[in-house]
Parts: C-alpha cells; structure tokens; sequence
C-alpha cells in the first residue's frame, strides 16, 4: 500500500489525540477488503451483523480481493460512550448527500440527526432531522473525483461533515463503513446503485403531472378535479385520495358516505386517463370487530411492549396497533390486504406517517424499547434499532403485496419514511413543507440531495403544504419549477382554499398549463432518464456541478439543475447562478412566445446533446410520439448523440425485450448536418414514421422532417433559422 500523504496523516493524529480527550478508545479494523469495483468495505473490531444488521444493502458484501494499493478513503473507528467512524477529507472536499435536509446542497460545515421523524412545517430541529433516513456522504475533491461513505447502521445517529473530516456518530452498537472511491460522482452513485439498489422502472402515468389534497371528497368532487383538468387542457394524470377516504380513517375501509363506490369513482378516472392514489397509514384501529385488526391480532403481527403485550398509541384513527415490518410474516399478512384495495380499481398506494408518527408520546413514534421480532435476515431488535427503517420496510410489503395482487403492472408507491435503499421499494416526496418562498426554494436542494443519496424520485408538494392564503405568484413560480421535478404534485392541507391551478386567476392558470405542458412534452426525455437511473442508480436530477466535476465554482450552486447530463434549468426567480462552461443554448419546447410568461425555467441543451420530445398531451395513455421531435445541440467538434427508451409503459414485458432504445447522433459535414437512428436495441421498433428535428444553433432554431432511420439532413447555408 502508498504512504498516507502527509495531511491524512496529521489528520489521522488528531482524531487519534482528540478521542483520547474525549475519552474514546481507538478501535481496530477488523478487515477490510474490496466488494467491488473501486469499492471496500471496512470492518471494525466488535461489530456484529446480528446486532447491527444491514438494511441499505441489497446484498451481504463478498471480499473480492485486499483493499487495493494507494486506496486513498479509509475510516477510524472509536468507541466510548457512543460509536463513531471518522474519515479524514481533504479542505477542498465538497461533501453532499445525508439524505433529506433542509438547508443547502452543500453539506460542509453541516450536522444532520437520523433519527425518522415526522416534522410538520420542517419545525423540529431546524429542519435538520425529518421524515427519512440516510447515513451516506458523497464527497467530491477538487480534481472532480469522488468518493461515498455509507454508515451502515439503521441506529439513531448523527453525521457531521466537518472541513476535514466527516464523522458518524451512532447511539448503536459498531457498525461498518463502506467506501466508493471512483473517478467522478455520477460513477459514485453508480456504485451506490450497485450497493443499495436501483429505483424499479415505474409505470409511465406516474412521471405525470398528479393532483392531491387532503382530501378531495365526496367522490363528486374528485371528478369534477378530474373534469377541469380536462375541459381545461391542464395535463394531468393522477388524482391522490387523502384519509378522509376512509370510514373514521381505518384503513382498507372506505367512507360509505363519501366514497360508496370506489371502484366507480377509479372506473371513472380510467375512463378520463387518469389513474388513482389511495393513501394508507400503518395505524391499524385497535378495534375488535374491524376486520383488519381482528386478522392482523389472529396472524400475531402487531409491535410488541417489552412486558410481551400489544403496543397502542394514538394517530388518526384513535388507539392504533402497529404492524411489525421486521417479521416476513407480517408483511405477507400487509401484502395481503392490497388483493381487495386494487381489485377496487386503485392504482397506486400512498403510505404516509411511516416514521411512524405516533401523538401521544413525547418523541412523537413509538417508545425505543418496543419488540420487533425479526425473522428471515433481520434479528429481534427493539424499536430503537429498527425506528429508521420502519417506513421502508412498510413501503416494501406495499410493493410486495400490490404486485403480489397484480403480478402484470408495475407497483407505484409513495413513501413519506423510508431509509437508504428505500428507492428499491417506493417514490418519496419532502412531507410537510409550507407554502412560502423560503420552502418554494429549498424544494431544489432537498430534491437534489435526496437524487444524491439514491433516491431518484422525488419533489415536494407542489405550492406549499402549510398555508391558508392563496398567493397566486408563489404558486405560478412554484409550478413552473416543479412541474420539471422527478416527482410532480400539487397538494394542501386540510382547511387551507382550493388550490387547483386555476384557483389563482387566469395568468397563473396559463402559467400552470404553460409549465405542465412542457412537462408533457419532455416525456419521453424524463422516461429515458428513469430507464438509465432504472438501470444503474443515475440521478434523474442532478446538481450543476455534475456537468463538470473539476469547475469549484459550480459545487454550491443549488438553484439551477439539471435533468440528466443534457438538460439544464434554471428557475426564473434565481438570480446570478453559476453554470457550465460551454455553450448551453436555450431552448423553447412550446410554439409562439408562451414560455415567456416571466415564470417558466430558462431551459439549456448541453452542447453535444439529442433531447427527445413527444408532443404535448393530456396524459400518459394518449400517444406521445406523433412526431418524436429530437432536439439537437452540436458540440465544437460539430456533432451530437442522445437516446430514447421506450416501451409499453406499464407490465414487465421489457424485460423480456420488448422495448426499444433508440441511439441517435448527429454529425456536422461541410455545410450540412446528418441526423440518424445510428443504433437500437429491444425487440420493439424505434419510433417509425415521420420524426422532427430541431437544429438550435447560435443563430436560431434550423427545422426538419423525415425518416430518421433514413437519416435527415439540414443545410445550414439555407436561410430557414427561426
Ligand atoms: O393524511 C393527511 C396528511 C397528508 O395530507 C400529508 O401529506 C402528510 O404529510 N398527513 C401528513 C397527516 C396529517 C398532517 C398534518
């Protein structure tokens, strides 16, 4: 192995001089060996998988070979009152990543606590401990190469990223430390896809625009939602169901007042493209008589006191029984109950106040010393050890029982817990935001950081949560930004007014169509970045800095971002951002000068890039590709690649090959510009027909039509630039 270079060293001392004072003991690594590519694992002395087992992994890491010469990333362990892991960084290390924080994407100088809690208006602890949980740090040096540190402990903790060091301190028992040291951060989280999991490739209706409040009913009012988006021309593909569904918020019940007839009001929502989310909450009603708590009590799965007896606490429905997630059987008996909730025509499934949120307790959840049983890899733990991880591990039976339920579509569910690894199982949104400026922008940060902690799919509720005042330019700026976020709807609170796109005047209700049908128009765009993220754990949305990891002036901008590598967005409230060197042209998606409305995102194409776009539809299950667009931006070297995956948009027959991922590029030759289909792959056919091309250059846009298999052809000496 290389000598530490000089600064780790003196580092290394101090940590080691520092613990003495603390009072902490220096523990030794037990092993340490690589997983994988550019991937090692390092194991303290004392630790124990039975005690701190893993649930971020998707895999029990295999030793590969020894930890490979001049590794440059390695933890010290210590122990003492608590158990900490530091690792030494360089000052020039830009560190992000812990998860889902408020505040900026720019972790330095930041400590975030991972404690899941369920954080009304982000109050609690400045926003600094919320709904989810994610003991990963992604450090980027200044030469632009990068590593990861996963903590892998699911134990209440704190992470600080210090100015040379990060540190995870856990209230557990030892834990391990992996690190990805590789040469720029996409292929970090990469690497993080490859430990943790991907995001399943969700159906197409849920990259749409969707519509929640809690809660739209009786089921005449979510039609008449579902109508105006219609008569409207608003796009829309989802109208969400919010408790007040339910008969006194017992879950699985529906109200027989409000909603006598659930399959009708789904049925009709099909008829009208859309599709539907029901919420469900783990508080099952302690009630003998209620169905589900007279099974869930005959199958044995309610969360146990440490004196063995049933554990009850007050959410919505009053005294609740939890179900204990750890147990296989319990979440076979959860799955379960979704065979009867879909048959009813529910598409999608909302699990909310997962953390879980419990009301009549001062932490807010369930007491740290209750029984969870475990079974299959997951040892018996109290809830102290598994409080993190109770909001996945309910996300995960959701999945499991809705595909169980209905083995030829694709499971959606949105999560408001989860923990890291969590994007395996379910979508997630920011919980409780409000409806001000401020959270209108951290929305992008926190969106960003959650997409650099593995989760891909998410954004915040759409015009503020908390609010009882309608503020018409708040909302026109806000869902010009988030109708261009991975995860995209609007919701409100209980009691606060109507806020439907077109409650807020005319002018913002062109506003919130202008930006949704851009949206709809970057579809296929947004469906090849989730297939690429489906495929190897890549961000959908990305910080700036992705588009070149060596420029320092690009770390901390957290305002503007980028959609894939090729897209660029930069709000129309952010002033004075930093971007990437190069000639980032600006796009316009719609015709006319409607984007121009002083809302929309300014939207850049990288040089060298081919975004495809559909045209603009009401909702996912009209077709989108009639004509596929590609818009084409040249680099200095003259050309141009991008690609465009398709496939039925719901089911698994992809992975049997029937989908189409279309390679297109475009070379400059002389005065003229060939753009072509240059390779596919998948049994389906790459869009046939007519294709659009729209050349932007400095000098405007140059347009074409043709076949693309045939190749198209633009001259630029000819004087069509728009
Ligand atoms: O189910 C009601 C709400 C829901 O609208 C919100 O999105 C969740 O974050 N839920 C929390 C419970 C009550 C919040 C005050």
């Amino acid at each position: 192995m290389k000598a530490c270079p000089p600064r780790a060293l003196f580092c290394a001392f101090l940590f080691v001089v520092s613990s003495l004072f603390a009072g902490e003991t220096p523990v030794a690594i037990k092993t340490s060996a690589r997983i994988g590519d550019g991937i090692v694992e390092f194991v303290p002395a004392g630790y124990d998988r039975l005690k701190t087992p893993s649930l971020a992994l998707v895999a029990e890491p295999r030793a590969l070979g020894e930890m490979p010469n001049g590794w440059r990333v390695s933890p010290m362990f210590f122990s003492g009152e608590k158990n900490r892991a530091r690792v030494a960084v360089g000052a020039d290390t830009s560190l992000y990543g812990t998860g889902e924080v408020t505040g900026p994407l720019l972790r330095n100088g930041k400590t975030v606590e991972l404690w899941n809690t369920d954080n009304f208006n982000y109050r609690d602890a400045e926003g600094l401990r919320l709904y989810q949980t994610h003991p990963w740090v992604l450090g980027v040096r200044a030469d632009g190469s990068a590593f990861g540190l996963l903590f892998d402990t699911t134990w209440r903790g704190r992470i600080t990223a210090a100015h040379h060091m990060v540190e995870m301190e856990s209230d557990g028992p030892p834990f391990r430390v992996i690190v990805i040291d590789r040469e720029s951060p996409l292929a970090v989280l990469r690497g993080l896809g490859e430990l943790t999991g991907t995001m399943p490739l969700p159906p197409r209706w849920a990259l749409g625009f969707q519509q929640c409040r809690y809660s739209y009913f009786p089921d005449a009012r979510a039609r008449q939602i579902a109508d105006e988006f219609r008569s409207r021309k608003i796009p829309c593909d989802v109208i969400w169901f919010d408790i007040d569904y339910m008969n006194g918020f017992r879950i699985f019940t529906f109200n027989s007042e409000r909603y006598p007839h659930p399959d009708e009001t789904n049925s009709y929502l099909h008829a009208h493209g859309f599709h539907s989310v029901w919420m469900i909450d783990p508080g099952v009603k302690a009630e003998p008589g209620y169905a589900v708590y007279d099974s869930g009590e005959r199958a044995d799965v309610f969360v146990k006191k440490p004196d063995g007896s049933e554990y009850h606490g007050e959410v919505w429905p009053g005294t609740c029984a939890f179900p204990d997630f750890t147990r296989p059987e319990t979440r076979a008996w959860w799955g379960s109950l979704y065979k009867d909730f879909v048959a009813k025509g529910v598409d999608g499934v909302w699990n909310d106040m997962n953390e879980p949120a419990v009301f009549n307790t001062t932490l807010k959840s369930m007491p740290p010393d209750n029984q969870h049983r475990g079974g299959g890899d997951l040892p018996p733990g109290p809830h102290a050890e598994y409080h993190n991880v109770f909001g996945m591990l309910m996300s995960r039976a959701t999945r499991e029982g809705i595909l169980a339920a209905r083995p030829d579509k694709r499971p959606f569910v949105l999560t408001r817990s989860t923990y890291l690894g969590g994007q395996r199982y379910a979508a997630t949104w920011t919980g409780d935001n409000a409806a001000t400026w401020e959270y209108l922008c951290a929305s992008v940060p926190m969106s960003l950081t959650l997409g650099l902690s593995g989760q891909p799919f998410s954004g915040p509720d759409i015009g503020g949560y908390a609010g009882k005042y309608n503020d018409p330019d708040l909302f026109g700026h806000w869902i010009a930004v988030g109708a261009l976020l991975p995860f995209s709807r609007a919701h409100a609170e209980t009691g606060s007014p109507n806020k439907e796109p077109w409650e807020f005047g005319g002018q913002i209700e062109n506003v919130a169509r202008t930006a949704l049908d851009r949206r709809y128009r970057l579809l296929p765009y947004y469906y090849t970045l989730f297939h690429e993220s489906a495929q190897d754990g890549a961000p959908v949305m990305r910080p700036v800095f992705f588009a070149d990891p060596k420029d320092p002036k690009l770390r901390a901008e957290d305002r503007a971002f980028l959609l894939g590598g090729d897209l660029l967005v930069i709000p129309r409230w952010a002033r004075d951002v930093k971007l990437p060197a190069g000639t980032w042209r600006d796009v316009a998606l719609l015709d006319g000068n409607t984007e121009n409305d002083g809302y929309q995102c300014a939207l850049k194409i990288r040089p060298g890039a081919i975004v495809p776009l559909g045209k603009v539809v009401q909702n996912t299950t009209e077709k989108s590709l009639d004509p596929l667009t590609l818009l084409v931006s040249l680099d200095a070297t003259g050309s141009a690649a991008g690609a465009l995956y398709d496939d039925a948009g719901d089911g698994f027959d992809f992975k049997k090959g029937d989908y189409s991922l279309a390679h297109f590029t475009a070379q400059l030759d002389g005065n003229r510009v060939t753009i072509k289909l240059a390779s596919r792959e998948g049994n389906r056919p790459p869009p046939a027909g007519q294709t659009a091309v729209q050349l932007v250059t400095d000098s405007g846009v140059l347009n074409a039509t043709g076949d693309i298999s045939a190749g198209i052809t633009l001259d630029l000496s000819s004087p069509h630039a728009e």
